[in-house]
């Protein structure tokens, strides 16, 4: 049974085997938690995207790749690409489910047992903030699991942290 945590402040202070960061298709950073985490983490996370991007040509959108960790205290990150809220017109909902699915799918492939998810799109990509926790929580859920022991859920702001206490709570 996966052990599932909240908590309210900087992801980028986790001390967990992998964290997941919401980049863009370029892979080249950005602003929110993705410039965060490449600011603290250092340029090695860079080149390493720079090296994916080379390879594939970046990342699509719902879809995730790893990194190593840079400066960060874990072992790896990994980087999902976040639909843009536009009403659901381009599949959005399932868009984000496949973060979270990808996500978990890669920690598993790299036996990684502690992993800390941001609220995926609903900073820069104006996701709605209840609809994406719900679909959170639910993916990681049903994820079946044989490696990942622990999911941390890091809100960056009340709203998203009270949402997710709450659906928590009432055990959804
Ligand atoms: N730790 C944890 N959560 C954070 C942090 C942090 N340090 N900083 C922000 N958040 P966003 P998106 C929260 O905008 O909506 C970037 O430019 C924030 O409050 O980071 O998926 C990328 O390059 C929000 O709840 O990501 C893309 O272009 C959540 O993280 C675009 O933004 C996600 O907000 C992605 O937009």
């Amino acid at each position: 049974m996966v052990k599932i945590e909240l908590i309210k402040g900087d992801i980028t202070n986790l001390e967990v085997e992998v964290i997941v960061n919401a980049a863009n298709t370029s892979l080249l950073g950005g602003g929110g938690v993705d410039g965060a985490i490449h600011r603290k983490g250092g340029k090695q996370i860079l080149y390493e995207c720079i090296e994916i991007r080379n390879r594939q040509g970046g990342c699509k959108t719902g879809e995730a790749v790893i990194t190593s960790g840079g400066n960060l205290p874990v072992k790896k990150i990994i980087h999902t690409v976040g639909p843009r809220w536009n009403d659901n017109k381009s599949d959005e909902v399932n868009k984000l489910k496949s973060c979270y699915q990808n996500s978990l799918r890669l920690a598993e492939e790299n036996k990684l047992t502690s992993i800390a998810f941001p609220n995926i799109s609903t900073g820069i990509y104006k996701f709605p903030k209840d609809k994406a926790a719900e679909i959170a929580i639910n993916e990681v859920k049903r994820f079946e699991t044989v490696f990942i022991n622990k999911v941390v859920f890091v809100c960056f702001d009340d709203e998203n942290f009270d949402l997710y206490k709450m659906l928590l709570d009432f055990g959804f």
